[in-house]
């Protein structure tokens, strides 16, 4: 079992000098503790981290108990200004010592991947998670966006070509980012493409934008024509998203040695593997305000046109819905960045207008909404096609008062479609985690191969099970 106390430094720093010594021997104690109840060899290997030897039933032991160690050790209270969290990654299972180290050292980095706060289990194949209830720390040194921006310009410098691919069905945030990206790289002096599918619902006003400047005119490429131009020293900057499942083009992922990952969702198991570099950052609100970031170390000046940096705050607003969701300051900084270099926040506005037809869709979905304990759930009318409706109507849900969480579901070419919402402490992402999706704390989506009434069935099962 590996600990570690995952925001130590940030509550340290919130904390008055001299009660500094007592929270740290408070953490102590109580790991040490946690510790003795396991009957555990327990060694402190670095400031905040901790290994520990465990009998595999007293792990039973905690799982059923949901590890209240989790609790403990946020109920610390010597003046500092946040709750203090654990990342726990354990190995079981495994037919070695060694095994298991390597079982819990990949848990533990999934835990912290996945916002911290919680506890990771990787019993060989299989991994649970529990906790994982508190809002994700924003990080504030910009120490890890500098380093990896110059990973990445080194990167880019050395290679023949540069490919950019977002996720399936591509919104603003995806799509700000690449041309951000995009705009950077030519900037460089370096050829680079976005791939780009045909499913581009929710980019279609933006996309229509680009095509009044012929600079754009090649921009976009197929997934067969990118393969045309693979070599062995392609460079492929996956955006947006981590996992197999959801990238536009998993097999041509595959078929690219040399690949990069720059994302903010919560870190899933499925992750793309053999990549260079991963900059997955739970703490940012968008991959549009880490792409703004690392723009800005990468060249000296960013020659970001106006348009441009329309798309990546239009990511930015998308992704925060108007800065109410994870805007910390460092959105707040990159948004002032894209502004002062010509952004136009009513032409960003406009990318999210609704038509009439779709707002009577969307109004049709609320009226259908069925509330309890402040929890909504609520599916859409049988001719909605497309998931940006979806989505749209769980943030209008969000906007009524008494509703703290809620749920919209819509049968889309035989899948059904799950968007769900949250404004408090109800973690939503691992709600419909259950269920094969995924997200962020307050933000989530699934896709089910169920018929409607089961899917629903399978909805409120997960929704019970994690109030409770
Ligand atoms: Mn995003």
């Amino acid at each position: 079992m590996l600990i570690e106390v995952d925001n130590l430094s940030e509550v340290l720093e919130s904390t008055e000098e001299s009660e500094r010594p007592l929270l740290v021997a408070e953490v102590e104690r109580t790991i040490n503790l946690y510790a003795q109840k396991l009957k555990a060899l327990i060694v402190k290997y670095d400031s905040n981290r901790y290994a520990l030897s465990v009998i595999d039933k007293y792990i039973t032991e905690e799982v059923n108990n949901k590890f209240d160690i989790l609790e403990k050790i946020s109920e610390i209270e010597r003046g500092n200004k946040f709750e203090l969290t654990l990342s726990i990654g354990i190995g079981r299972g495994g037919s070695t010592p060694q095994e298991n180290y390597n079982n819990a050292v990949t848990a533990k980095e999934l835990a912290l991947g996945r916002g911290g706060d919680q506890v990771a289990i990787k019993n060989n194949e299989k991994i649970i998670f529990f906790g994982g209830n508190t809002r994700e720390f924003e990080k504030r040194t910009r120490v890890r966006a500098r380093v990896i921006a110059h990973a990445l310009k080194d990167l880019i410098y050395e290679s023949s070509n540069i490919l950019i691919m977002g996720h399936k069905n591509p919104d603003m945030d995806c799509l700000g980012a690449a041309v951000g990206l995009w705009s950077t790289i030519r900037q460089m002096g370096k050829n680079c493409n976005i791939i780009l599918d045909n499913d581009r619902n929710a980019i279609e006003y933006y996309m229509n934008k680009l095509k009044n400047d012929s600079k754009y005119d090649n921009t976009f490429i197929s997934r067969d024509d990118a393969e045309k131009n693979l070599n062995e020293k392609s460079l492929l900057i996956v955006v947006d998203v981590h996992n197999k499942g959801y990238v536009s083009n998993i097999d041509l992922v595959e078929k690219i040695s040399r690949k990069i990952i720059i994302d903010h969702h919560r870190r899933s198991p499925d992750i793309v593997e053999g990549t260079l570099l991963n900059y997955i950052e739970v703490y940012a609100s968008s991959t549009s305000e880490m792409v703004t970031e690392l723009i800005q170390y990468m060249v000296q000046k960013p020659r970001i046109s106006k348009v441009e940096a329309e798309g990546l705050l239009a990511g930015i607003v998308m992704d925060t819905k108007e800065f109410q969701f994870k805007a910390g300051v460092r959105t707040f900084d990159a948004a002032s960045f894209l502004r002062s270099i010509g952004a136009d926040t009513l032409e960003v506005k406009k990318m999210f207008n609704d038509s009439l037809e779709d707002y009577l869709v969307i109004a049709d979905t609320i009226k259908n909404a069925e509330v309890n304990n402040q929890v909504a759930i609520a599916v859409c009318p049988s001719n909605v096609d497309n998931t940006v409706i979806v989505a749209r109507a769980a943030d209008e849900l969000l906007t009524i008062s008494g509703i703290e969480v809620c749920f919209v579901l819509a049968e889309i070419s035989n899948n059904v479609i799950i968007s769900g919402r949250s404004l408090g402490d109800v973690n939503v992402q691992v709600i419909l985690e259950e269920l094969g999706g995924g997200g962020h704390m307050n933000m989530a989506g699934a896709k089910l191969k169920l018929p409607m009434g089961e899917s629903i069935e399978a909805l409120r099962n997960s929704i019970e099970k994690h109030l409770k």
